[in-house]
């Protein structure tokens, strides 16, 4: 049991770490995905920054997801 009871500490102490790594960018600034250039918005599409997160929105004129844009009209 007592390696049970190891690897269950050694979980909760990464699960702990995880915790307050998100916490802590909860409290930080959020990144901004758009401005970092890590967003996999498509190239007609428009990126908006989110709190922990970021939005694709097509371009207007275009339809799509915003990770994929195709022109319409
Ligand atoms: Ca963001």
């Amino acid at each position: 049991m007592g390696s049970a009871c190891f690897s269950r500490d050694v979980c909760l102490f990464i699960l702990l770490i995880n915790t307050c790594r998100v916490m802590g960018n909860v409290g930080l600034a959020d990144a901004d995905e758009c401005a970092e250039d890590s967003d996999d918005c498509h190239i007609d599409a428009l990126c908006q920054n989110t709190p922990k997160s970021y939005n694709c929105i097509c371009k207007p004129g275009y339809t799509g997801d915003g990770r994929q844009c195709e022109g319409c009209c």
